[in-house]
């Protein structure tokens, strides 16, 4: 499972209240926490005031590489965002997202094919998100097109199918393992990522439901995720999962994590 942590979103308030103030060790604290944690990669998003998000977003950059080593995950909707960004990161970076609107196929997917980065494809276009698994296989073919023309291969690209919440549709897991599914199928060099809250959007005990919705989705192929990576729970679940269904030879990640006090529990003899 590749790890992608969530917690530096200017869109949380008490994130962007350290974005505003410049108080750099709030999101320091944020950064190695979750590098502690487990995670694999950091998302940054910067927020969406839109006159501000270039300055904030290359600060935030330059604060967390300040810090750690950690991968990025440029998470915004502005492509010169993007590009500023990916000058300051110290390792190759993710970025978030290209989908098939117009102007994200313009401006977005030219800097992952140029800078040979990690690329999270969303089936969405100029229409909105499509009803069917089929209408969203659709677009993702036709954005997977175009980046294997601009040489990045299958391999860098997570492609997300964008859940909704089960509170709008009693299908939504049915219809989001479906998804999975078929884009495993048809590209199975590529990863499959989600963020995992939007499952629980507007029901109670959120957590019961992400959780559940997590490990479903290991065993449909998700193989990446946008999540919380010191809710020990969901951590755990990842590897245990992983290894259940035979993606952890000799349990050797299962068993790495709990020796790194990843994964609470007894030692039993
Ligand atoms: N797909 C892609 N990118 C995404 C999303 C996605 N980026 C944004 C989002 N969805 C994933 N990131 C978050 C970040 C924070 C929260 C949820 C998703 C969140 N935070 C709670 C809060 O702010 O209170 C709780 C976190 C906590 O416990 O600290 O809900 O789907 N490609």
């Amino acid at each position: 499972m590749i790890v992608i942590g969530e917690k530096i979103n200017g869109t949380r308030k008490r994130v962007a209240k350290a974005i505003q103030e410049r108080d750099s060790d709030y999101i320091k604290d944020l950064a190695i926490r979750q590098v502690k944690s487990g995670a694999n990669y950091l998302d940054v998003n910067a927020g969406t005031t839109p006159d501000r998000e270039i300055e904030d977003l290359k600060w935030i950059v330059k604060i967390i590489q300040d810090s750690t080593d950690s991968p990025l995950c440029l998470d915004s909707a502005n492509p010169e965002a993007l590009a500023a960004a990916i000058k300051g990161v110290n390792k190759t970076p993710i970025i978030n997202s290209v989908s098939g609107e117009v102007a994200k196929l313009d401006g977005v997917l030219p800097l992952a094919c140029e800078n040979n980065t990690g690329l999270i494809v969303l089936a969405l276009d100029d229409d909105g998100i499509p009803e069917t698994v089929d209408q969203r296989l659709e677009i993702i073919s036709k954005i997977v097109k175009l980046t294997r023309k601009g040489g990045l291969s299958d391999g860098n690209l997570y492609i997300d199918p964008l859940i909704i919440s089960l509170g709008t549709n009693q299908d939504s897991g049915l219809n989001a393992f479906a998804a999975i599914r078929s884009i495993k199928t048809q590209f199975p060099e590529a990863h499959v990522t989600s963020g995992l809250s939007n499952i629980s959007f507007g029901l109670p005990a959120r957590k019961m439901i992400n959780q559940a919705f997590f490990v479903l989705a290991i065993e449909a192929g998700l193989d990446s995720a946008i999540m919380d990576p010191t809710d020990k729970t969901l951590y755990s679940l990842a590897f245990a999962t992983d290894a259940l269904l035979g993606k952890d030879d000799y349990c050797v990640n299962y068993t790495g994590a709990y020796r790194k006090g990843l994964i609470p529990g007894k030692l039993e003899k």
